[in-house]
């Protein structure tokens, strides 16, 4: 061994030692500076990720359980993708587990940046939800750290509550104007109202590729012209019976072939609707230059969207008013506040989507978000059953129209494991039934 070699061994040595001395001193200012920081919080680390799955209301809730070194301190994330349960739940126990055991709870941005990359091909539906779990789930613990709820730390309230929709709706005319009349009176401003299921299959009389033996029996049938003459129809009936100042809203549902849904929305102007939803598939959101050029009803969009190249040009382009991404769908609650940041600047409001599959705690991120962003629009809202309430003690609740949210330090929704294993997931493993043309042509659902 040459003598220099030698010699380098022995300064690396050398230097090793010292760095040994060196390490606890340099933990030790870590955690005095980390003590400074926080007001004499010891440094956390984070010990567990694990996908809790559970359906008190039959729908595939799946939430993300983080815990911390700190005994009794754990935090929850929603990561509901009703679809694709046990996709996610593998995506979290199996790669976002080992990831983040022993990384600090504090850095969320940092955890979120590196475990979204940390599968390399990213934006997808079941990866983007494993992120937002963890990524909620260490927001609810920094909350709960600060002793603040999480709406105090993007900022405080905007607003006193989270003005929210209903879903209303009926096979026929008469039960619709009802369903939206037991709306207004619950104190709901603003209701959305489907004819039927979306798309109105009841509307559609043939089934050819029925007949024809082709496809499944199960699989469901839609024609276009009944949704949309059922859909003006039942426009023109509940403004006539419910008057013009109840605000109304309607989701097409990617229902109907581009151009169609750009003439209904131009027929539905005159009923001054707040937003129609989802003209189109994110596919063909190449439409949208054409909508705005023939129609100034109010568009909203993104349900569907898990990456930034579906977002920022509609936003940017003022192509939509409202976004209406799934928190969880986008990676979570550090992902939403930079779209409803991005969506300021161009007066594009929020109206994150939230039907029952979104949880408890999905639905408490959405109304923290909501509370502490200016360009709120609407909040999607759902009732939540007893059993729900049970397994997730601290719910959000709605009054009057408003959604409200406890105080309690970071989301205020807590949830009972024990209970929670009560309520397994449905057989039905969840994915969409086919709908078709009646010629047997795959609808976009
Ligand atoms: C809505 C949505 C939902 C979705 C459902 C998919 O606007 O609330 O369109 O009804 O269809 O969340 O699982
Ligand atoms: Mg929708």
């Amino acid at each position: 061994m040459e003598r220099r070699d030698m010699m380098k061994g022995f300064g690396l040595g050398a230097a090793a030692g010292m760095l040994g001395l060196l390490r606890p001193t340099q933990d030790a200012k870590a955690a005095e500076a980390y003590s400074k920081a926080t007001k004499g919080l010891p440094p956390l680390k984070i010990t567990n990720v694990k996908a809790i799955l559970t359906a008190p209301a039959g729908i595939r809730l799946c939430v993300v359980k983080v815990e911390t070194s700190e005994p009794g301190l754990y935090g929850l994330g929603c990561a509901t993708f009703n679809q694709r349960p046990l996709t996610v739940a593998a995506a979290v126990n199996e790669y976002l587990r080992p990831f983040a055991k022993g990384r600090s709870v504090d850095d969320i941005e940092d955890m979120w940046q590196n475990a979204y990359t940390s599968s390399y091909w990213r934006n997808g539906p079941v990866l983007n939800n494993g992120l937002s779990g963890l990524d909620q789930a260490l927001w609810d613990i920094k909350g709960k750290r600060a002793g603040m709820p999480v709406y105090q730390l993007l900022g405080g309230k905007c607003r006193f509550a989270v003005d929210c929709y209903t879903h209303c709706g009926g096979g026929d005319l008469k039960r619709i104007e009802d369903s939206v009349k037991r709306g207004m009176e619950q104190g709901f401003r603003h209701i959305r109202i489907q004819r039927g299921g979306y798309g109105s299959p009841h509307l559609s009389k043939t089934a050819d590729f029925k007949e024809a033996g082709f496809g499944l029996s199960s699989d469901s049938n839609m024609a276009v012209r009944p949704y949309v003459h059922g859909t003006i129809e039942m426009f023109e009936h509940v403004r006539s019976t419910c008057g013009d100042d109840v605000e109304l809203l309607h989701d097409i549902h990617e229902r109907i072939p581009p151009i169609e849904a750009i003439n209904l929305c131009k027929q539905l102007e005159k009923y001054h609707p707040f937003f129609i939803e989802d003209p189109f598939a994110p596919e063909d959101n190449g439409y949208f230059k054409i909508l705005r050029d023939q129609t100034c009803v109010p568009i909203a969009m993104g349900e569907l969207f898990n990456s930034p190249h579906e977002w920022v040009g509609l936003i940017s382009e003022r192509l939509i008013d409202f976004i209406r991404v799934h928190i969880s769908q986008v990676g979570g609650l550090s992902v939403a506040r930079k779209i409803a940041t991005l969506g300021e600047w161009f007066n594009v409001r929020s109206a994150w989507h939230g039907p029952g599959d979104v949880s408890p705690v999905g639905h408490a991120a959405n109304a923290h978000l909501d509370l502490a962003i200016w360009n709120f629009g609407i909040q999607e809202s759902v009732h939540f059953n007893d059993r729900t309430q049970e397994v997730f003690p601290g719910c959000p609740w709605v009054e009057n129209g408003y959604m409200h949210i406890n105080e309690a330090p970071g989301f205020g929704v807590d949830l009972n494991e024990e209970l929670a294993a009560k309520f397994p997931l449905p057989e039905h493993p969840g994915f969409w039934r086919p709908v078709r043309r009646p010629d047997g042509t795959a609808v976009r659902p």
